[in-house]
């Protein structure tokens, strides 16, 4: 009988499962697009880096942060694809979509793992100007599309033990 949760502070990026079988989806938002590609290169790099195989990384790319959450159906419904991760920048302006995009987002991806079971990852960088974001895509606070794979990579290790 399942009694407990294997711990997620057990792991780091050195100390991954192997994934040489598992595909995994990477949802990337247009609307900054320099950032975003970025983050894709962080993620894609770090999921080969752990034995991801290239043809088992599928890209769709989506028009901005908000159809983040409707890109990571179409790949989670898919019963290829083992964990997705979404990446997108959301940068304050004068008024609040910010706020509109990211808490949407923020509940669609929720829903969309919930409802398929799968690891969906929010890699979502929101920040008040584009120089905060570049500091998060490779810049001094590291690259957030590295974390998001990474996060995929501990969900899939996360398991039930006996
Ligand atoms: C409309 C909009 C605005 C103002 N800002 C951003 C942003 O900073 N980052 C982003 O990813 N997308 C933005 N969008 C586009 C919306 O996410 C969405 O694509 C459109 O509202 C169409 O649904």
């Amino acid at each position: 009988m399942a009694t407990a949760l294997k711990n997620l502070s057990e792991y780091n990026s050195d100390n991954l499962i192997p994934i040489d079988g598992k595909r995994f989806g990477l949802v990337v938002a247009e609307w900054n697009k320099a950032i975003t590609d970025t983050l894709c290169k962080g993620a894609y790099e770090t999921l080969v880096k752990h034995g991801a195989k290239p043809e088992n990384i599928e890209r769709i790319t989506v028009p901005g942060s908000f159809e983040l959450t409707l890109g990571a159906q179409f790949l989670a419904q898919s019963s290829d694809i083992d964990a997705v991760i979404c990446l997108g920048v959301v940068i304050k302006g004068e008024t609040k979509h910010d706020d509109y995009i990211c808490h949407a987002v923020a509940q669609g991806i929720t829903q969309v793992g919930l409802k398929f079971n799968k690891p969906i990852i929010f890699g979502l960088v929101t920040t008040n100007d584009e120089q905060q974001a570049w500091d998060r895509a490779g810049g001094k606070h590291g690259n957030k599309g590295v974390e998001a794979a990474a996060a995929a990579i501990q969900m899939l290790g996360v398991q039930l033990i006996d």
